[in-house]
């Protein structure tokens, strides 16, 4: 039986490949740090499957990391744990780079030392483009990062190839763009959108406050994506490689058709602070400074046809359909811890 070890398992993605690696027959090690109160409603659908077993470690934990990668011997290792959220990068960039850096550097150090033969795959993301001048974004593309968490999965991603290249390890980045389902995290701009929507339909809020609207990113759904992560892993030669839609889209869509999944019809005016989206008389939408970032990523989008011809991967779910089933999951999640369902 093939064996798996996931970081980040508690999080969007680790929760969806979990399932994936499950129902393709492999044993399934997830990295689970201690928390306060247990949060594991990810992984809802794994926790009872026999082949399904969390170990405690932490992406800081050097010696625990190697115990770990020493006694499983995966054979898979896929790194999705990180400090994930761009605006704390600034707050906390050291805590930021411990995880993101260094703690990429001690995964490829146990595998070095200890399980060569474990394939490894690092979760790199579009973020390492941030200003880019390129009208869309490939596996070439220079890095020019916005933010300290940019930075650090730019250190991540070279450090994971220098490692392929020095010591002909099986080392992947998979350069994921912006992707997100209903098990994406609350602070995410698209599921704050989709939650607070949910909370204004059944009366439970009374307007969505945002950021900068004009931001453009690349959007997928997180299930297509965990695909691609496998794909990538079971490509005879290891590599790196860009996964995104090949569209982008602005803050401001997809609020417009979050809003139109619940049949409410929201009307911008004006500009920056003086934005508002009304309906009838009622202010819906406001944009407020407390949400703009120290410096912004504009616009994000994606070339994948690297993996479209290499690995024969596309992306199966629209822009509209990953909104609708948001908007949807949301509005019945709040109905029934309101006790309606
Ligand atoms: P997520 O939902 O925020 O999950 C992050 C995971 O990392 C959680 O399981 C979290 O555990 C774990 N984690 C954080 N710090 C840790 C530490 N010190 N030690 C061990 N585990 C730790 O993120 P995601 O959206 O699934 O993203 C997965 C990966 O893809 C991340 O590396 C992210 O940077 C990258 N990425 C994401 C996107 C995207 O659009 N979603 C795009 C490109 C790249 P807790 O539950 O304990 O907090
Ligand atoms: O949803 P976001 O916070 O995602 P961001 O910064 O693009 O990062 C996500 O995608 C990356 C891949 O490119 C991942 F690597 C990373 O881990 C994370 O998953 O913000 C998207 C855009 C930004 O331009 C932001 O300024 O939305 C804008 N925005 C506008 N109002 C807002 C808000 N973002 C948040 N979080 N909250 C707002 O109220």
């Amino acid at each position: 039986m093939k064996t798996a070890l996931i970081t980040g398992v508690t999080g969007q993605d680790g929760s969806y490949l979990a399932e994936l690696l499950l129902k393709r027959g492999y044993r399934v090690y997830g990295l689970n740090r201690r928390k306060a109160l247990a949060g594991m409603d990810n992984l809802k659908n794994v926790l009872n499957n026999n082949n399904f077993e969390m170990v405690e470690g932490d992406l800081s934990e050097e010696s625990r990391l190697n115990a770990i990668i020493r006694d499983l011997q995966p054979n898979e290792i896929y790194n999705l744990a990180a400090q994930t959220f761009v605006p704390y990068s600034w707050t906390n960039p050291l805590y930021t780079c411990n995880i993101n850096c260094l703690g990429v550097l001690r995964i490829l150090e146990a595998i070095r030392i200890y399980s060569p033969g474990s394939r490894f795959y690092q979760a790199s993301s579009s973020e390492i483009f941030g200003k880019t001048k390129e009208k869309s974004q490939n596996e070439m593309t220079y890095h020019y990062p916005r933010s300290p968490y940019g930075c650090s999965k730019s250190f991540g991603f070279n450090i994971a190839r220098n490692y392929r290249e020095s010591y002909g390890l099986f080392v992947c980045n998979g350069i994921l763009f912006n992707h997100e389902s209903e098990r994406r995290g609350l602070e995410f701009v698209t599921r704050k959108i989709t939650h607070t929507l949910a909370e204004i339909e059944l009366g439970l809020s009374e307007k969505l406050i945002l950021g900068n609207l004009n931001a453009r990113r690349d959007w997928g759904y997180a299930p297509d994506y965990v695909k691609a992560m496998w794909m990538i892993m079971h490509h005879k030669k290891p590599d790196d490689y860009i996964v995104s839609t090949g569209e982008d889209h602005t803050i401001r869509d997809f609020a417009e058709l979050a809003f139109k999944a619940v049949g409410i019809d929201i009307r911008w005016e004006g500009e920056g602070l003086n934005e508002k989206g009304l309906a009838g008389n009622k202010v819906l939408v406001e944009v407020s400074k407390k949400y703009y970032r120290p410096a912004e990523v504009d616009i994000l989008k994606g070339n994948a046809s690297k993996a479209r011809k290499i690995l024969g991967w596309k992306p199966e779910t629209t822009f509209e359909e990953m909104i609708k089933r948001m908007v949807e999951h949301d509005v019945d999640l709040l109905k029934r811890s309101n006790g309606e369902n």
